[in-house]
């Protein structure tokens, strides 16, 4: 199985709003088995396919220590429950090398599908909370950059693009 490029902010890419999954299907499951590859080898605790340029809404989570409790959420549906925020000092594989803290709500209830297409509903909570809602960011073209001030964003886009060019000459 093939660990998969994931694209780097800026790029335009990670600004496509994912379209919802019509057939939870072997072509799926392959795209599941392929983002949990390329999540445990980056390694990361979470990563959603529009990071590997894939606009569908697919996230893979494992924010086990020993990477042991691997979650799948297919059309993901996110709803706040109450007006509790959380603060965590949040990462991004899109976004290599970079933590800033960002507020969100800390009691959510989520509804999906799983790798066999069943329905499933969840109450997560602290790491894992957090992590589900900054996945289901990413299938809306959304990054935990936006949440920060714009001259935090815009020195961390300098800094990535100057990588960038770097890595490409
Ligand atoms: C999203 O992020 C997340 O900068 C998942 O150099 C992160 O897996 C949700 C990573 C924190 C909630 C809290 C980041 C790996 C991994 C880096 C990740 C890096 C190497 C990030
Ligand atoms: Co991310």
């Amino acid at each position: 199985m093939p660990v998969l490029e994931i694209l780097e902010f800026p790029d335009s890419r990670l600004r496509t709003v994912a379209k919802p999954v019509k057939d939870v299907d072997d072509r799926v499951r392959q795209l599941i088995d392929d983002m949990f590859e390329t999540m445990y080898d980056a390694p990361g605790i979470g990563l959603a396919a529009s990071q590997i340029n894939v606009h569908e809404q697919i996230v893979v989570i494992d924010v086990s220590d020993d990477r042991s409790q691997p979650l799948v959420f297919i059309n993901p549906e996110i709803t706040v429950i109450d007006q509790d925020t959380f603060e965590y000092d949040e990462g991004c594989l899109s976004v290599p090398g970079f933590y800033e803290t960002v507020v969100r709500p800390q009691h959510i209830r989520v509804k999906a599908l799983d790798r066999n297409g069943e329905p499933f509903e969840m109450e997560p909570e602290g790491l894992l909370a957090v992590c589900i809602q900054h996945e289901n960011d990413h299938l809306l073209g959304k990054l935990f950059v936006d949440y920060i001030s714009p001259l935090k964003r815009n020195r961390i886009r300098s800094k990535l693009e100057k990588l960038h060019k770097q890595q490409s000459s």
